[in-house]
């Protein structure tokens, strides 16, 4: 599942993570951009997805990607989903960037923010997860 915050209306970030999810050979359910809190906790406990992928791009996604995975995690039965988030996740670059620690003590198994940990990482992240869940 690929999924924008609720702040962001940016799209084509969230088409191209589809497509590229999809190229790994995995269906992608797109939510799109400014998905409130509770629909994208509600569509996660609807489709039980193997990963969610998170994208923010305007410079809110620490605010806003830190007060989502909080609500997720204390959902009982969501507290396992493995869940990343990446793109431009602040406004200072991602230069001396400190939003992967705190994202990831926050609650998501892994954070690609733009420049650090480039789409390889992600690539290699994502499709050895899917595949151990697919033959799991
Ligand atoms: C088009 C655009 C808009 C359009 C969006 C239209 C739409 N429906 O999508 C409009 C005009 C609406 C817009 C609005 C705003 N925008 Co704007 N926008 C852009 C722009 C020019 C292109 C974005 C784009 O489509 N890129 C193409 C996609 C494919 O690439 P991408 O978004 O960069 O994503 C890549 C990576 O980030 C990464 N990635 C993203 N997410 C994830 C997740 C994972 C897991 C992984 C692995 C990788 C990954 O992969 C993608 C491919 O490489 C960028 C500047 C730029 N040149 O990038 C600014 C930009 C994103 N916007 C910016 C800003 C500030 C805004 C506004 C706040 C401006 C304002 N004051 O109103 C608003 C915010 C609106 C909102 N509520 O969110 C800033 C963000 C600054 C920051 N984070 O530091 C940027 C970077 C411009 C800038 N240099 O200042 N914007």
């Amino acid at each position: 599942m690929v999924s924008g915050l609720a702040s962001d209306s940016h799209t084509w970030n969230l088409v191209f993570l589809q497509l590229l999810i999809e190229e790994f050979g995995h269906e992608v359910v797109n939510l799109g951009p400014c998905v409130p809190d509770d629909l994208l906790i509600s569509e996660c406990r609807r489709l039980a997805p193997g990963l969610v992928v998170i994208s923010s791009v305007n410079g809110h996604g620490y605010q806003d990607g830190t007060r989502f995975i909080g609500k997720l995690r204390d959902a009982e039965d969501l507290a396992g989903i493995p869940v990343v988030i990446g793109g431009k996740l602040g406004t200072n670059g991602p230069e001396n960037s400190r939003y992967a620690d705190l994202l990831v003590a926050a609650g998501y198994d892994a954070v690609f923010e733009d420049g650090a940990a480039g789409l390889e990482n992600f690539r290699y992240f994502a499709g050895s997860l899917l595949e151990r869940k697919a033959v799991s």
